[in-house]
């Protein structure tokens, strides 16, 4: 009692969550900040990127894998609740118990019952049973964790799940098969289940021929997808791992900057999971990589704060209508922006084509150097009496070393209208 008196702050007897009501318990430790990040779905924001890099992944395995009709076999799931039970987080995936990644200190608890998942790999028992055989699943994860450059409580993943049904995987092979003599038709022997004994070759179940068809396969199109992304010299290296809901696991590093980075964790499903599925006779494989670490390498981002930035100064650098283009980001200031719009008529002799808006922005430049961040031409009509035409700029200013005066600015924005009456003969609206 004493204990809730004195932190009535954090403590709350139900927490509203996308209206619907939790009972907190000893284990909640959700904090209003973290609660903001929830809904704002930078991964889906128009030319964030974040954005730009979920589309070239979801585009690559759209063109990897497609059946003979060019229809992609892949199906996308981008827009599932972050909110979920402790059994889709962990138990679903055999995560046993006493796992430290349950730990207290490491998630973040709605309640014993519900979390805001750790990872994607959340949602793969219930797609699985809802009878999805290849999917994506992308979101926001949240982790308690240490605060530096590459670190944030909430980041984003790509989790996928590719299953092999016997028939196909050994099309070419009739006589082969997925389990091993003594685990076919018995249920609780094909679950393998080796908790104890991690074999990093296969679980006991499977054929050796399976499990190696279907790690090839895997590793070729993860390494081909790093390579689309990154360029075909880049350097890679498979590092066994361990996840209790693959087996054989690995990490795939790429070498950046002297350095070896993990991007994702990947395996052959555990058979129990698939029997758990109601799925039968197939393999699998599933992975799961995080969105910022490849962002940042590949946009040159220094810190991962800055995908939370609401500042157009770093959106606007970025342009998803040519995913193929490279956008090296450049350093945005930390003072303040100041946007000041100008609207005017064309004379009525110009035609509107004969006003180039890069004209425009070269006049900016002339004036007002490199304080005007950034310049976009946002309206453009022409009147329906008069025949008149008539353009809207908004010009940001900033500085990159001081907060700038509105004096200063309105100053600078008044010389530009009268450059462009000068020079144009336009008529300031
Ligand atoms: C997982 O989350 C597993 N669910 C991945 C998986 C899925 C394995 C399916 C097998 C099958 P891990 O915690 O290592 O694994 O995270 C996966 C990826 O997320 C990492 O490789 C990394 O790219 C990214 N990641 C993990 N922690 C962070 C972090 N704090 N900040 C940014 N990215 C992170
Ligand atoms: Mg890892």
């Amino acid at each position: 009692v004493f204990s809730r008196l004195l932190s009535t702050q954090t403590v709350q007897n139900v927490i509203n969550l996308n209206n619907n009501k939790y009972e907190s318990d000893d284990y909640s430790n959700l904090t209003p900040k973290i609660m903001s990040y929830l809904g704002r779905n930078i991964y889906l924001q128009k030319n964030h990127p974040l954005s730009m890099m979920r589309q070239k992944i979801i585009k690559y395995f759209y063109q990897e894998y497609s059946n003979p009709k060019g229809t992609p076999l892949f199906s996308v799931y981008d827009r599932l609740s972050p909110v979920v039970s402790t059994k889709q987080n962990f138990d679903y995936l055999l995560i046993p118990p006493n796992h430290p990644s349950r730990a207290k200190s490491d998630c973040y608890y709605i309640n014993r019952e519900y979390m805001l998942r750790g990872h994607c790999t959340a949602h793969q028992l219930d797609l699985l049973r809802s009878g999805l055989d290849n999917f994506l699943i992308v979101g926001d994860v949240y982790r308690r964790d240490e605060i530096d450059s590459t670190h944030f409580p909430v980041f984003h993943q790509v989790d996928a799940v590719r299953v092999v049904h016997n028939d196909k995987l050994f099309k070419n092979n009739p006589d082969l098969e997925i389990f091993e003599k003594e685990f076919v038709n018995n249920d609780i022997a094909a679950i393998g289940s080796s908790d104890k004994c991690i074999d990093q070759v296969k679980q006991p179940c499977h054929t050796v021929e399976a499990v190696k068809l279907i790690e090839h396969e895997m590793k070729n199109v993860l390494e081909g997808m790093v390579k689309a992304i990154f360029g075909k010299t880049l350097k890679h290296r498979w590092v066994d791992a361990f996840f209790p809901f693959t087996q054989p696991s690995w990490e795939l590093e790429i070498f950046h900057k002297g350095k070896w980075v993990e991007i994702l964790g990947a395996g052959v499903m555990r058979n129990q999971i698939l029997k758990r599925a109601g799925v039968d006779n197939s393999i699998g494989y599933a992975f799961g990589l995080g969105l910022e670490r490849l962002a940042m390498i590949l946009y040159e981002i220094p810190d991962i704060r800055l995908f939370w930035s609401k500042d157009s100064g770093f959106l606007n650098q970025f342009d998803e209508s040519d995913l193929k283009k490279i956008f090296k980001y450049k350093p945005v200031s930390q003072y303040p922006q100041c946007a000041n719009d100008i609207s005017f008529w064309l004379p009525t002799e110009l035609p509107i084509e004969a006003f180039s808006p890069n004209d425009f922005y070269d006049l900016v430049r002339n004036i007002a150097g490199d304080i005007a961040e950034q310049v976009t031409l946002y309206d453009k009509f022409t009147h329906p009496k008069t025949g008149r035409n008539s353009l809207c700029f908004r010009i940001v200013y900033r500085h990159m070393e001081r907060t700038l005066t509105q004096k200063e600015v309105n100053e600078i924005h008044s010389n530009i209208g009268k450059s462009i009456v000068d020079k144009y003969g336009v008529t300031i609206r």
